[in-house]
C-alpha cells in the first residue's frame, strides 16, 4: 500500500490537501483536508445586518457576488421582506453572468489541463484541427488561420523554455490520451476563453459597479437607480451595453464549450466509470421571478441515492424542507462545539477553532461536514443539472441531450444520461449549466427591459428591524453548488451568522457517523498509474472545482508553501 499526499492541490482557490491510499493501482481510502482557517462568521457578530453582505463577499475572491446576494437574502428572509422585481432581475443578471464566467474558467483554465496535453498540441496539424473543429460545430473561430496563428504563438512561448502558466503540467503522462489535434483545438479555445470570460465579467461590473466584489446591493433590493432620462443612473444605453456582452457569450458557450466537453468526454469515456462518489444530490431553485421568492426560472431540489424518480423540489425562499434539513458537524474538523461536537443546525452553529494536527481517525480539516437530513450530499452543477432535467426544465434537457449527442457521435456509441454520475459527468454538467445560464441571461435581460417599459423604476424596499430575535436564511445555486447563509438577529444586530458553502458540502471530512464526504467518496477506486504523478486524483478533485476560501471562510505560515506530492 502506498500513501499519496498532495499538498496543496493547485489550479483551485485556497489550500486543499488530499491524501490517498493506493493499492494495486487503485485508490482504496481518501482524506480531504482544508488547510486554512478564516473567521468571517465570527467577525460578523454584533454588526448591523445591513452591512453583512459587504463582509461576506470577502469570503472568496472567486465567487464574491454569491456571498453578497445570499447574505442580503438571509436578512430579507428574517424580516419577511418583498424585493422589487427590477432588483430581482438585476441580481439574477449578475448571478447568471458570474456563473457563465465561472464555468468557462473551470473547464479551460482550471480543470482542462488534466485532460489536455499542451505540449502534444504543438505536433498537431492546424488544417486537420480546423477540420475536426468544423465536424463538431459551426464555431466561426475554428478557422485554419486562427488555429495556425495560435499554434505559432504557443510554439514561440514554449520555445523560450518558459512555460509560464503551463509549467509543471503532467505533459506526456500515460493517462493523457487525446490526439494532438484535439489537444490543439482545446488549447486554441483556452486562449479564446480568456476573452469570453471578460465579457461575462463586464456584465457583472456594469451592473454591480465593479468586480470582484460588487457594490450595488442593499438589504431590500439594489442600489441601481433606474431612469431612462438620466445619465447618472442605469440608462437604456447601459442596458444595451449589457446586452452586447450577453450576445457575445452565446457563440462561445454553445459552439466551443459544449462541443469541446462532449468530445473530450467521449475520448475519455473510461472516466464515466470513475468518480461517482456520493449520489445524494442537493441543489436549490434560483433566478426568482416574483417579489416574494416563490417562483423561479431554474428548478432545484433533492435527489436521494441517484434515484431521479424520487426528486423532491425545493420551491421557495421560505422552503421549510430545505430550512430544517441542514446541519454541520465537526467530529473530524478542527472546531469544537460548546455542549458537545454533534452536528448542529446553522442557526445554532458555532465557529470555535480547535487545531489538533492531522489525525487520520480524528480531526483533520478546517472544513466542517454538512449533512441534509443526516446524510452526506453532493452539490454542484451535476446535482443542479440532474434536478433541472428531472423537473422538466426545457433548456436543461435540450443542452444535456445535445452534449450527450456530440459525445456519442465522437465515441461511436450511445452515451446515456447515467454516464453523468462520474468525474467526467461533473465536468460535462458545468458546460450544460453554462449554456442554461446563457439563456437565463437573455431571459432576465428581457424581463428587466419589459418591466421598465411598464414604467416601474422601483429597485429598493426599506428594511425595518424589530425589537427581539428574528432568524433568516438565504440560498443561491452558486457555481460550485448550493450556498446558504443563516442569520440570527437580535434587536437589529447580528447575534449568530453561519455560511454553509458549496465546497464545504463537497470537501467536508468524515461526519458524525464517520461517513466519508463527497470528494473522498469520489476518489475511491480511481486508477493511479504512477503514485509519484497522481494525475488521476487531480482529475476527480478538480471536477468539483474546489474553493477552500469559501469552504472555510491566516494561513499558517509554517506549513508547506510549495506543492508537495509525496508517495510513501
Ligand atoms: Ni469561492 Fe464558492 C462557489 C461559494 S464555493 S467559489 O461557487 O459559495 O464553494
Ligand atoms: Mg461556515
Amino acid at each position: 500500500m502506498t500513501r499519496i499526499t498532495i499538498d496543496p492541490i493547485t489550479r483551485i482557490e485556497g489550500h486543499l490537501r488530499i491524501d490517498c491510499e493506493v493499492e494495486d493501482g487503485k485508490v482504496t481510502n481518501a482524506w480531504a483536508s482544508g488547510q486554512m482557517w478564516r473567521g468571517i462568521e465570527t467577525i460578523l457578530q454584533g454588526r448591523d445586518p445591513r452591512d453583512a453582505w459587504v463582509f461576506t463577499q470577502r469570503i472568496c475572491g472567486v465567487c464574491t457576488t454569491v456571498h453578497a446576494i445570499v447574505s442580503v437574502r438571509a436578512v430579507e428572509n428574517a424580516l419577511d421582506m418583498e424585493i422589487p422585481l427590477n432588483a430581482q432581475y438585476i441580481r439574477n443578471l449578475i448571478m447568471a453572468a458570474h456563473g457563465v464566467h465561472d464555468h468557462i474558467v473551470h473547464f479551460y483554465h482550471l480543470a482542462g489541463l488534466d485532460w489536455v496535453d499542451i505540449v502534444s498540441a504543438l505536433s498537431a496539424d492546424p488544417a486537420a484541427t480546423a477540420k475536426l473543429g468544423q465536424s463538431l460545430s459551426g464555431y466561426r473561430r475554428n478557422s485554419v488561420q486562427e488555429i495556425k496563428a495560435i499554434k505559432d504563438k504557443l510554439a514561440s512561448f514554449v520555445g523560450t523554455g518558459q512555460l509560464g502558466v503551463f509549467a509543471s503540467g503532467y505533459w506526456g503522462h500515460p493517462a493523457m490520451k487525446l490526439p494532438p489535434e484535439v489537444n490543439l483545438l482545446a488549447a486554441v479555445h483556452y486562449l479564446q476563453a480568456l476573452e469570453y470570460q471578460r465579457s461575462a465579467n463586464k456584465i457583472v461590473s456594469i451592473l454591480g459597479a465593479k468586480t470582484p466584489h460588487i457594490q450595488n446591493l442593499a438589504v431590500g433590493g439594489v442600489a441601481n437607480p433606474i431612469n431612462p432620462e438620466s445619465q447618472s443612473t442605469l440608462t437604456l444605453e447601459r442596458l444595451y451595453a449589457v446586452k452586447a456582452e450577453i450576445d457575445k457569450l452565446g457563440e462561445f458557450v454553445n459552439e466551443a464549450l459544449i462541443p469541446d466537453v462532449g468530445a473530450v468526454g467521449a475520448l475519455y469515456a473510461d472516466w464515466t466509470q470513475y468518480g461517482k462518489g456520493i449520489t445524494n444530490y442537493l441543489s436549490v431553485p434560483d433566478m426568482p421571478l416574483d417579489t416574494k421568492g416563490t417562483k423561479f426560472e431554474l428548478p432545484g431540489g433533492y435527489i436521494d441515492n441517484g434515484d431521479l424518480a424520487g426528486f423532491r423540489p425545493i420551491t421557495s425562499h421560505q422552503d421549510a424542507y430545505f430550512r430544517d434539513g441542514v446541519k454541520e458537524g465537526v467530529k473530524h474538523a478542527w472546531y469544537q462545539y460548546e455542549g458537545g461536537d454533534q452536528a448542529r443546525h446553522p442557526w445554532d452553529g458555532q465557529t470555535n477553532p480547535n487545531y489538533t494536527d492531522f489525525q487520520d481517525d480524528g480531526k483533520y480539516s478546517w472544513v466542517k461536514s454538512p449533512t441534509f437530513y443526516d446524510k452526506r450530499a453532493q452539490v454542484g452543477p451535476l446535482a443542479n443539472v440532474l434536478a433541472m432535467y428531472v423537473a422538466g426544465h426545457e433548456p436543461t434537457k435540450r443542452h444535456t441531450e445535445r452534449l450527450l449527442g456530440i459525445a456519442s457521435q465522437v465515441a461511436g456509441s450511445q452515451i446515456p444520461i447515467d454516464a453523468l454520475h462520474s468525474t467526467i459527468g461533473r465536468t460535462a454538467a458545468r458546460a450544460v449549466r453554462a449554456a442554461v445560464l446563457y439563456e437565463s441571461l437573455q431571459n432576465q435581460w428581457q424581463l428587466l427591459m419589459d418591466n421598465i417599459a411598464k414604467g416601474d423604476f422601483d429597485t429598493y424596499n426599506r428594511p425595518n428591524f424589530p425589537k427581539g430575535e428574528v432568524r433568516g436564511f438565504g440560498f443561491h445555486e452558486a457555481p460550485r453548488g448550493t450556498l446558504s447563509h443563516w442569520a440570527v438577529i437580535e434587536d437589529g444586530k447580528i447575534k449568530n451568522y453561519q455560511a454553509v458553502v458549496p465546497t464545504t458540502w463537497n470537501a467536508g471530512p468524515r461526519d458524525d457517523n464517520d461517513q466519508i464526504g463527497p470528494y473522498e467518496a469520489s476518489l475511491l477506486d480511481n486508477p493511479v498509474v504512477d503514485p509519484e504523478l497522481p494525475l488521476e486524483v487531480l482529475r476527480t478533485v478538480h471536477s468539483f472545482d474546489p474553493c477552500l476560501a469559501c469552504a472555510i471562510h491566516m494561513v499558517d505560515d509554517q506549513r508547506r508553501p510549495i506543492v508537495r506530492v509525496k508517495a510513501h
